[in-house]
């Protein structure tokens, strides 16, 4: 167990040291447990609870330094928001290197096998604000800052490969366009709605990223459980100077999984930190989250044969056609000790490379490059945002750079400019093995233009939707039925499935049905050719299913009177699993099962919908049975488990209560005989969810 956090664990409440002031007012005194508290210089405080005041019930004085300086500091606690990916959560870790791979980079963390480079990572949601809900259907940011030996590399990254855009000038109108409409305030973290649709109908290069928002990979159960991507084309240069084309991935080491819509919404409610307390539970267990960072690499000749630009970041190049080098693990072991400190003022900056690995001339990544900087400058409010340890360098470091704002980093000495004469105290100098950029040749006019392959916006849209398993493709079709149906204007509705025709007639057929329309004529393809490219089976989640239930969570419904050796039996198959397991009872303090012991509960029934859960067992007396049949959220608990395609097993006792939630007994709803079975239920939640039913489920 690696507990970041024991004392808070073994605190004794600390009710002896309470003294009640003549109000009745709440006072603490210092002990060998606390330290004194002071204000901001040091002065010790006697008193914190009343303002200084002329009598009991006078008015408060202005020369109330501690009241003051204590307000003050509180009226100015809040930064801006980042302006896109404002709701985030970080982690600490390190990335190890598998192998070397100095023939293709010089870049020093890559150089040894077995090298650990500590990193800091922060997911993400784009459009919502930072209070909004984790479950909003959204792409998440996946960015990861390593502290190399030779200064920070920042991989700014996202959980889908590519984006809507192919040029960073039209980033401020995709962004204004997702987030809420400027006059009214709203829709929060959601892209259904006019603005979003209008803008996506309108560039038809967002088309591609447009199925990939559609899709599951919006809705991930876990951050743990979902790719990484770099998105752009980078380079990766060696000792020589040789420069291979790289293409950047993080594969999750528990496999990828999603929710169904219907969970998501759900879950918004019941637990909107869903995400974070996900990742904080996993890394508090010691069930670090892990990731192999996987390359694509290829080179020129194969950038001249691609069908596609190598530079559009709207595009894809398939695991089938450049296979994956894996070639290192990102694990993640420690959570902050300040969300403010580290994971609001990490400044991540895609111009932050070390030598070794260099840019291309992607015009998206171009764009960033500025943005990234730029905007860190408006949140942190000072120049020197590189001096706050998260920041920082983990490597020496010295800059000329000197003064402003909160500068913590001061020059000693004489020196501050160079060249200079000095032989001693003179300062950095250069090394020729500092960074280089790659000397490309850019031959061309200057124009306002993109490369002509950029055009082709649809054939990879279509590759992406016949990737899918069946299940997938009804996802996505819901998806636009579901965000098109909040789009009150008929003309952006139909705008969007005009250019779904050129994806797909049959999926624009069913979304038309859908929406309750007549099926628009096809948008007019800006490239007139859409090729039919071959399916790439490594975009499906499901069909890369991870077939295990490790890291995922069983909750199991109980009354007082449940069996306690079938509980005990699903609590070590489970184990076994690397599941964790959650008891939901109708009272939080506890239940006593069979054997007459008394146990806790982690959830009271209506604080524990089973959307919380990957799969549910109801382990019920008769009296309990009928106790919860008549509670409306145990019968949604069932019902929704039900609904959204889980795994159900269930005790005969409880089947009034399965009853009553509409329950009819399928392939992955599994009776309970005795203790022998657990395993047997555990065995079935491999395979996650059990699809078959979801057509039964939805009829419209
Ligand atoms: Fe970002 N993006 N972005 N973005 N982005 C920001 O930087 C921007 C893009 C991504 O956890 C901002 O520090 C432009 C692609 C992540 O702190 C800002 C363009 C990808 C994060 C910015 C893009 C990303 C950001 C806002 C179009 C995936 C969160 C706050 C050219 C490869 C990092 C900040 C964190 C954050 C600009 C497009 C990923 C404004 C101009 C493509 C993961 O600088």
């Amino acid at each position: 167990m690696a507990d970041k956090h024991p004392e808070l664990k073994s605190a004794k409440l600390a009710d002896a040291s309470i003294h009640r002031g003549p109000g009745g007012e709440t006072h603490q005194v210092a002990g060998k447990d606390n330290p004194v508290l002071t204000t901001r210089q040091g002065v010790p405080v006697s008193d914190d609870q009343n303002s200084l005041k002329i009598g009991a019930r006078g008015p408060t004085l202005m020369e109330d330094f501690h009241f003051r300086e204590k307000i003050f500091h509180f009226d100015h606690e809040r930064i801006p928001e980042r302006v896109v990916h404002a709701r985030g959560f970080g982690a600490h870790g390190f990335f190890e290197a598998y192998e070397s791979l100095a023939d293709v980079t010089a870049a020093d963390l890559f150089q040894r096998s077995g090298e650990k480079t500590p990193v800091f990572a922060r997911f993400s949601t784009v459009a919502g604000n930072k209070g909004s809900p984790d479950l909003a259907r959204d792409v998440r940011g996946f960015a990861v800052k390593f502290y190399t030996k030779q200064g920070n590399w920042d991989l700014v990254g996202n959980n889908i490969p590519v984006f809507f855009i192919q040029d960073a000038i039209k980033f401020p109108d995709l962004i204004h366009a997702a987030k809420q409409e400027p006059d009214r305030g709203f829709p929060q973290a959601q892209t259904a709605h006019d603005n979003f649709w209008d803008f996506i109908s309108l560039m038809p290069e967002s088309i591609n990223m447009a199925l990939w928002i559609m899709s599951d990979r919006t809705i991930p159960r876990s951050l743990r459980f979902m790719e990484g991507f770099g998105v752009h084309t980078f380079r990766l240069i060696n000792a020589e100077g040789k420069s291979t084309y790289v293409k950047f991935h993080w594969k999750p080491k528990l496999g990828m999984q999603s929710v169904v819509w219907n969970e998501a919404v759900k879950l918004n409610g019941a637990d909107p930190d869903f995400h974070r307390r996900d990742m904080w539970d996993a890394i508090q267990a010691g069930d670090y989250p892990e990731w192999e960072l996987g390359l694509q690499l290829f080179d020129d000749a194969f950038a001249d044969e691609f069908e596609f630009d190598i530079l559009d970041a709207t595009k894809i190049i398939p695991e089938e056609r450049v296979p994956i080098r894996i070639v290192g693990r990102l694990v993640l072991d420690r959570t902050v000790d300040n969300f403010f400190a580290e994971t609001e003022q990490v400044a991540f900056q895609t111009g932050n490379i070390v030598p070794g690995i260099d840019f291309t001339n992607d015009p998206l990544l171009q764009g960033r490059n500025f943005s990234y900087l730029d905007t860190q400058l408006k949140r942190l409010g000072s120049p020197n945002f590189n001096d706050l340890p998260i920041n920082a360098p983990k490597c020496p470091f010295h800059t000329l750079q000197q003064d402003g704002h909160m500068t913590l980093n001061n020059l000693r000495g004489r020196v501050n400019y160079e060249p200079n004469s000095w032989a001693v105290d003179g300062g950095p100098r250069e090394t020729p093995k500092g960074f280089r950029s790659f000397p490309a040749e850019e031959p061309g006019e200057r124009r306002r233009a993109r490369g002509e392959l950029f055009a082709d916006h649809y054939s990879q849209a279509r590759q992406f939707y016949v990737s899918q398993s069946e299940t997938e493709q009804t996802h996505i079709k819901d998806a636009f039925v579901f965000e098109l149906s909040k789009v009150e204007t008929p003309t952006i509705r139909a705008r969007v499935v005009s250019h779904l025709v050129n994806v797909d007639k049959a999926l624009a057929e069913l979304v038309a049905d859908g929406l309750g329309m007549k099926l628009p004529a096809a948008a007019e393809p800006a490239r007139k050719i859409i090729t039919d490219l071959p399916p790439s089976p490594a975009l499906s989640i499901i069909k890369n299913a991870p077939d295990s239930f490790k890291g995922r969570k069983l909750g199991i419904l109980v009354s007082d009177g449940a069996d306690a050796k079938l509980l005990a039996a699903l609590e070590t198959a489970a184990k076994q699993h690397g599941a964790l397991v959650e008891l939901i009872a109708p009272k939080v303090g506890g239940f006593t099962a069979s054997d007459g012991k008394l146990r806790p509960a982690k959830q009271k029934v209506n604080g524990g919908p089973s959307v919380l859960y990957d799969a549910v067992a109801i382990l019920l007396s008769e009296e309990g049975a009928l106790q919860l049949q008549q509670e409306a959220t145990a019968r949604d608990f069932v019902a929704d488990a039900f609904a959204h395609a889980k795994f159900i097993a269930t005790t005969k006792e409880a089947a009034p209560l399965l009853e009553k939630a509409g329950v009819e007994p399928d392939g992955g709803v599994m009776s309970l005989g005795g203790a022998k079975d657990a395993e047997r239920f555990l065995e079935l939640c491999t395979q996650l969810r059990f699809w078959e039913r979801e057509p039964k489920v939805h009829a419209v």
